[in-house]
Order: structure tokens, then sequence, then C-alpha cells
């Protein structure tokens, strides 16, 4: 295996380096379209320029580099992932796949390595969706999904996304321009930390996805009666709390009954006042499953109870979808050539399912998807304590400049071929 130790070290900076780009002066909190987001492009530009690449934002502020091919017409591999952060996130989510693939082309450029395609980054704005709620918005972009009624989604300081754009100096009415929809790309690779322990518990630095949990999230608001927290008898209450949290616990049930994964992440309670009985609790619904039938099962039995609670307690109950993705299954022949480079570079090549979602699923409308993870420190994401090891780093690199190495070959195989057939 190719020694890209140089480079692992690279790319281990440059995620401390990009993690110190936030809002959050303590911690780590990077959302789309921020000041934040911009900073972060830059510096992504800087070193897409360093590794001899052309470098561009696009018109829905995911950042590019193209590694060009001397032949022009030649088709593009897309390598890359997103640059946005949850609120106290780790370092690596998102961001290694878009480091560690511009340490690879850093390596290619110092070496002179020309390849028959294009190899192209991109570091997509928004996948985790935290500052309007919806996710994956820069990969839909990208896919040509942007939907005009986003234009009017919201952040907690009530800030639409189309002003968001103004205010990034980005024009929404331009947005469209950023689909790459009949575009000459062949695959979309995308390297992320497998935010879970099944690496960790195999001992391998690197494993090839089977496909991407599908997913959909809620905002769910119910309605109560305030009151006095002194004077109201408890068989008279319209009491929001309790109902939600009957609700919350109710959700936990189904996903155990049914087998998914089913999450209330947040929960904000009206008016929030010691002593008087809330009115309002709004909360959000986070669910997924590999298998889309039951992740639907689960969700109309969870739909059927919070309508009897909602009925006992005489509270209303309002539901917002606010994304929705069914399961992305990884394309067979990208999953064979990666678990091939990936036996060339470490003991054994193993596949394993994504729970998390990813801006593959987005991708995979427009090309061919398939991913790599790389094991992170007890499979902790989400969270400041994200770890990785820079010799995970390293084999990663391997794999993935193997995977192109093999690709390449095909490409000369078959202008070989052609040759002796013309
Ligand atoms: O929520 C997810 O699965 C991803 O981290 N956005
Ligand atoms: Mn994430
Ligand atoms: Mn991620």
């Amino acid at each position: 295996m190719l020694d890209f130790t140089s480079y692992a070290e690279q790319v281990y900076q440059r995620c401390d380096e990009l993690a110190e780009i936030s809002q959050d002066r303590q911690c780590l909190d990077r959302r789309y379209l921020t000041p934040q987001h911009i900073a972060a492009n830059q510096l992504v530009a800087k070193w897409c320029k360093e590794a001899g690449m052309n470098t561009w934002q696009d018109q829905a502020g995911n950042q590019w580099g193209c590694y060009a091919s001397d032949n022009r017409d030649a088709p593009a591999i897309v390598l890359g992932s997103h640059l946005d952060t949850v609120p106290n996130g780790g370092k690596y989510d998102g961001m290694l796949g878009v480091l560690l693939p511009i340490s690879l082309i850093q390596y290619f450029h110092d070496n002179n390595m020309k390849f028959p395609f294009h190899i192209e980054v991109v570091g997509f704005g928004d996948e985790e969706g935290t500052r309007f709620g919806s996710t994956l918005l820069g990969s839909q972009a990208v896919a040509g999904h942007w939907q005009d009624k986003w234009a009017s989604l919201m952040d907690s300081n009530e800030i639409c996304l189309g002003q968001a754009m103004r205010e990034a100096g980005l024009d929404i009415n331009q947005v469209h321009k950023a689909s790459k929809e009949g575009g000459n790309i062949e695959a979309f690779i995308e390297v992320h930390i497998e935010q879970g322990p099944v690496l960790e518990s195999k001992n391998l630095a690197v494993g090839v996805v089977t496909g991407i949990a599908g997913a959909q999230r809620f905002n769910i608001q119910v309605n109560g009666m305030a009151g006095h927290a002194g004077t109201v008898p408890m068989a008279m209450r319209q009491d929001a709390v309790n109902a939600a949290s009957e609700m919350a616990l109710c959700i936990e049930n189904a996903a155990l009954e049914f087998g998914v994964v089913a999450t209330v992440g947040k929960m904000n309670t009206l008016p929030g006042a010691v002593n008087v009985i809330a009115n309002k609790v709004e909360f959000s619904l986070d669910i997924r499953s590999e298998y889309d039938d039951l992740r639907n099962k689960a969700l109309a039995a969870i739909q059927e109870k919070i309508a009897e609670i909602e009925t006992r307690r005489q509270v209303s109950v309002k539901w917002n979808e606010t994304h929705s993705a069914d399961a992305v299954m990884c394309d067979e022949n990208l999953k064979e050539q990666l678990m091939q480079a990936t036996a060339q570079c470490q003991q054994s090549a193993f596949e394993l399912p994504s729970g998390a979602g990813h801006d593959a699923m987005a991708m995979a409308s427009l090309c061919p998807v398939a991913m790599l993870f790389m094991r992170c420190e007890k499979g902790i994401s989400h969270h400041p304590d994200e770890a990785i090891k820079a010799s995970d780093i390293d084999v990663t690199l391997a794999v993935l400049n193997q995977f192109l190495i093999n690709k390449s070959a095909m490409y000369d195989k078959v202008e070989y071929d052609n040759a002796l057939i013309a």
C-alpha cells in the first residue's frame, strides 16, 4: 500500500483548521448561507487551488473544485460531502469527505498524475438542515431537485432562505443553474465517517456502504389550553406538555415494536412559565429505516396513537413534514469496485448499511453513487468528541487512490479494445 502519511496529516490538520470556523465560540456550529459557511467555502477554495484544481462556488452555495483530465470531453467522477455541521458537532462529519479527496488530488498534482476522467470535488452547503429544517438543500440543487417553495423557509431569526441567499451574495432566482442534470457525471463517491461502532468492532479502518436508510422529518404542534398551575383541577386540564410527552413515549414504543429508529430531538413549550399549564408544544420527529415499507408502517402506527391521545386529552395536533427521502441502495458496480480497491489496501473488504442520511441520497437521482465509510472512535458523532485516527485517513486515501487507478485502467482497456475494433 502506498504511503500517504504526509497527506493524511494534511487532512487531519485541515479538519482542525476548518473546525475553527463556527458561529459559536463555545462549539462547532456552521450553518447554510451564514458568513461562516462562506468563509469555509473560501478556505476550501484555497486548498483546491493549491492542489491544481480550478474552483468555483455554484449558485446554491456549494463549493467545487475540478482536477481536469487532458481530455476536455471526458466524463467526471465527483467526490464530496458537506461542509455544514449540526450545533455542537464534530469536526469530521462531512468535512472529511471534502478534505480527503482534495489532499488525494494534491498527491496527484505533486506527482503530475492525470486521469482519463475529470475528478471533481464538491463541498455541499446544507446537508444537516440545521438552519432551515429541510435537509440536503445543496445536493438537491445539484441533482436538479431544488423546490421554489424553499425560498420561504425560515430560520430561528425569522430570516427566510431567499433573504439568507441575498445576504450570502447569491440570487435565489439563479439557483437552478447549480443543477448538473444532463452533465457528464459517471459517478458520485462520498467518503464519510461511519458515525457508528461497527468498523471499530471489526477492527477495520474502511468499509463499503451497501445502502442509505430512508428518513422522514416532521414538526408536530400540540395545542392545549393555558391555565393556572394552582387552580385548574388535574382532570380538567388540556396540558400540551403531558400530551406531547405521552406522544414522545409512544413514538419510542412504536420504533421498538417495528424495528425502526425514531427520535424526538427538539421540544419547545409555551408559554414556558413555571406556574402556567402549557398551551402549546412543538416537537420534532425524525423516523428512519433501511426499508421504506417498514418506516411507513411504523409511522402509520405512530399517527394512529397520537390521534388517540389528541382526542383523549382534548388537545389539537398539527403535523408538518419537513423532509422525506426514501432509502437509497448504492450502485452495485461502484460498490464492487470499492470492495476490490479496499481488498487491495486493508486485510479484508467489509460492507455495511448507513443509518445516517448523506448527500449521496440526493445525488443518486443524477448518477450512480457509492460511499466509503471510515472508522470513528466509539462511533461517536454529532458530538465534539467525534474522533478519527490519522492512520485510518492514510488507509482511506490509499483505497480511494486505488479505486481511481483501477477505474483509469478500465478506461484505458476500453480505449484499447475500441482501438482494436476500429
Ligand atoms: O441526520 C443525518 O443522518 C445526517 O447526519 N444529516
Ligand atoms: Mn451529520
Ligand atoms: Mn454527514
